[in-house]
């Protein structure tokens, strides 16, 4: 008895513990919002001239990483990737709500994809228009990235922007887009996953508990000894049955 007692305590534990675990692993999964993947041709922002894209997401989001299409041309130091607010008129203003300065070496010396991995997340509300700025202050002809866009429009959402004085002033060119993938995490929103969540470890306890429970009776029925089961364990059932109900009864008053 002793050991089918702790076989089924440790298989239960095993169930609770992935059931607890499953909710936090799907709500990490990070995803691409907004993007642009058409290019045609190439520019390098470098010393006082910086580049820009705006961009509208259509869902509020965490932003994690902005991935850029783009190469080296010798050894530039400091690419910086910036968000930026815009202005009424759609132009990138104040100050960086979050920045990120990368290496050279993690910029392609051929044409490829440059991941910027921002330390900190913003939150972006759905509706508002924000501006990705690149620059690289201390490039010069010989050292400088080439970032690709595309010279007929390709995102709807935002436009490329030119600033020839280190962003003090920005013109838009309405045409063109650069290629840009912007990624991040969805907020939690209420669903019946999330309703379900405080009850799930309780549920998967139950339920293992039941489940081995079972077995052992068929295992001790068909080899024809005695399970004596502990009479505690008829509430299990009803614990599964309570918190499914509760779960089913909040969905159904709040729309969860
Ligand atoms: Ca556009």
């Amino acid at each position: 008895m002793r050991k089918i007692e702790a076989r089924f305590l440790l298989i239960s534990l095993i169930m609770l513990g992935m059931l607890a675990i499953m909710p936090h692993v799907i709500a990490q999964t990070e995803e691409m919002f907004e993007f642009s993947h058409d290019e045609n041709s190439e520019i390098e922002p470098y010393s006082n001239t910086w580049h820009a894209q705006t961009f509208t997401p259509q869902t509020s989001h965490d932003l994690t990483k902005i991935i850029l299409h783009g190469k080296k041309y010798g050894n530039p130091t400091d690419f910086i990737v910036s968000i930026k607010e815009t202005n009424i008129d759609g132009l990138p203003t104040g100050d960086d709500l979050v920045s990120k300065s990368i290496l050279a070496s993690s910029i392609p010396t051929e044409f490829g994809e440059i991941t910027i991995v921002f330390d900190t997340q913003i939150s972006l509300t759905a509706g508002t228009k924000y501006a990705i700025v690149f620059r690289c202050p201390d490039g010069d002809g010989l050292n400088k990235p080439s970032i690709q866009f595309y010279d007929l429009s390709a995102y709807p959402r935002g436009d490329w922007a030119e600033s020839a004085d280190s962003g003090a002033t920005w013109t838009i060119d309405g045409v063109a887009d650069f290629w840009f993938e912007e990624w991040g995490y969805a907020p939690a929103t209420p669903s019946m996953g999330n309703t379900l969540f405080p009850f799930l470890p309780i549920l998967g306890l139950a339920l293992g508990i039941s489940f081995v429970t079972l077995f052992f009776m068929i295992i001790a029925y068909v080899s024809n000894k005695q399970l004596i089961i502990p009479y505690e364990m008829i509430f299990i059932p009803l614990f599964c049955v309570i918190s499914v109900c509760v779960s089913l009864l909040i969905i159904v008053i709040f729309g969860l």
